[in-house]
């Protein structure tokens, strides 16, 4: 069969979903191409051609993001919030008009609104979760006949109803094809700053009571072999010229022994390749690790600390002290690799006195890449303990709430103070702020006390 898959994400970011994708679509014996809208010009004009051109059978579009909030100065409290659905609709409606193929759903911001995408679209049918058997099962059940509504992740809509199948993960990930980076055409992504990203596993055991990945994933990590990892990253060096890869794990550094073996692995090969992560764990970061994280190549490390709070890092169970965070950054300092700090303001139990102790922490260190700030906590799904509880409280009544995007604040957080946070934020230097859906915020007087 003939496959086109459609990156909808109109943000840059690594197509990593699409091209994981694409490499098992086309190991099942199909001819697969993928269209990037990213960086379409006039994309009916484009699309329609990839569909005269290509003529495919079946198309799987991947939904990376429901929303974006970009920085912008010129923006209220320096953040513009854009609704990406449109785009995805606009990208849909000209599939639908230029072609009879089957049209398929899937990708991380399809996971948590399955149902509502469908509705939104008008479509019926999308899959959930990791696409690398459930996708090429059901080209084959399309095929040869069988059932499609049984394939593990499915959500469809059949007689005006919804039904849903649960996902299943990927167990083996040593055994999948490789990610089909040498279907793109590198040069734009390089020109935008991309670099390509791969997965060295999949699982995430931490509680943190804001994120959904333990829940979507699983708590027990699955784990790439080191070989594999280098495997992945010689193939995109082979595509893309590219001798950076991101690792778009959550916390690289998670489980220790992994990322250590990983590091071995570069290291032994004598590879020129380098590697980076945005997302470093505050725990075992030490000079030994750093040492190992050097010497392999890595070229850049963010450290996820989110508060240096001892209350906050307590409220959302992040699972490490603040004495934690200040021997992690004391051991990235002692070395030479270029890292940053990330911070997410405004969980339950947030006050102006905890965001002060967070920041006296990090006053007392030198970031050289500077610290990114998010304020504000998205709700996406029931993945997220706070989202559960909100619901149990009556707070979010129906999905479409979460669809539409939902950003708690704390209470503890005054007005007056928020208003000028992001100002007292970005004039500490090397510090970015963005404001969750900002406009929102501010013309709901009840957004904060969610
Ligand atoms: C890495 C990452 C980032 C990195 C990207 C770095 C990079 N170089 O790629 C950074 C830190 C920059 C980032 C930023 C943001 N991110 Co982000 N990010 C992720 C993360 C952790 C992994 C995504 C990834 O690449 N996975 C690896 C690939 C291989 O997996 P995948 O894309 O999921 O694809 C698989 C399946 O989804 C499926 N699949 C994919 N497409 C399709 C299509 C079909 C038809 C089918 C059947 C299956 C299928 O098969 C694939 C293989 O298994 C996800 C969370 C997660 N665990 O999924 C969030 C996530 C995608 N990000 C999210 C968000 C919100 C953002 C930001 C908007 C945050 C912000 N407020 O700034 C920004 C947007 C920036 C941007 N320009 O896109 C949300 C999106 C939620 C939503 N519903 O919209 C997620 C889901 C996290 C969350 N909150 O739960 N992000």
């Amino acid at each position: 069969m003939k496959v086109l898959i459609v990156s909808s994400n109109s943000l840059p970011a690594s197509p990593s979903g699409p091209v994981y994708l694409a490499g098992a679509v086309r190991q099942a014996g199909h001819t697969v191409q993928i269209y990037e809208r990213l960086f379409a010009g006039d994309l009916p004009a484009e699309l329609n051609a990839k569909l005269l051109e290509f003529q495919p059978d079946v198309i799987g579009v991947s939904i990376r993001l429901v929303f974006g909030d970009e920085l912008d100065p010129a923006a209220p409290l320096g953040t513009r919030h854009t609704d990406l659905r449109p785009r995805v609709k606009e990208i849909v409606d000209i599939l639908r008009r230029g072609s009879s193929a089957r049209i398929v759903l899937g990708g991380p911001g399809f996971n948590y609104y399955a149902q509502d995408w469908l509705e939104y679209l008008d479509l019926d049918y999308g899959i959930r979760g990791e696409g690398e058997e459930a996708f090429p099962l059901f080209l084959q059940r399309l095929e040869q006949g069988g059932d499609i509504h049984s394939i593990p992740g499915c959500v469809f809509r059949q007689a005006g109803s919804y039904h849903s199948i649960p996902a299943c993960s990927v167990q083996d990930l040593d055994n999948q094809a490789l990610p089909a980076y040498e279907l793109l055409d590198w040069q734009p992504y390089a020109g935008r700053n991309i670099t390509p990203a791969i997965f060295t596993k999949r699982g995430c055991a931490f509680l943190c009571t804001y994120c959904p990945y333990g829940k979507l994933e699983g708590r027990q990590y699955r784990l790439k072999s080191p070989a594999r990892v280098l495997a992945e990253a010689k193939a995109i060096f082979q595509a893309t010229h590219s001798r950076k890869v991101m690792f778009c794990d959550n916390n690289f550094n998670a489980p220790r022994r992994h990322a250590e073996a990983i590091c071995r692995e570069w290291i032994a090969e004598k590879t020129d390749l380098q590697w980076g992560t945005g997302d470093l764990r505050p725990v075992g970061i030490t000079d030994d690790f750093c040492r190992l994280m050097e010497a392999s190549g890595c070229f850049y490390a963010n450290l996820a600390i989110e508060s240096a709070s001892a209350a906050m890092l307590h409220s959302m169970k992040r699972g490490y002290s603040v004495r934690q965070v200040r021997e992690s950054l004391e051991a990235l300092s002692r070395s030479k690799i270029p890292f940053g700090a990330s911070l997410m303001l405004g969980a339950p139990g947030e006050t102006p006195e905890t965001i002060a102790e967070t920041l006296a922490v990090l006053g007392d260190y030198e970031i050289p890449d500077g610290v990114w700030v998010t304020i504000g906590v998205y709700l996406w799904t029931d993945y997220q303990d706070i989202v559960a509880e909100r619901r149990r409280a009556g707070v979010i009544k129906d999905n479409r709430e979460l669809f539409n995007g939902m950003v708690y604040l704390s209470p503890g957080l005054p007005r007056t103070y928020l208003r000028e946070l992001p100002e007292a934020l970005q004039a500490r230097p090397g510090y970015s702020v963005q404001f969750n859906r900002p406009a929102e915020v501010w013309s709901n007087p009840n957004a904060g006390a969610g």
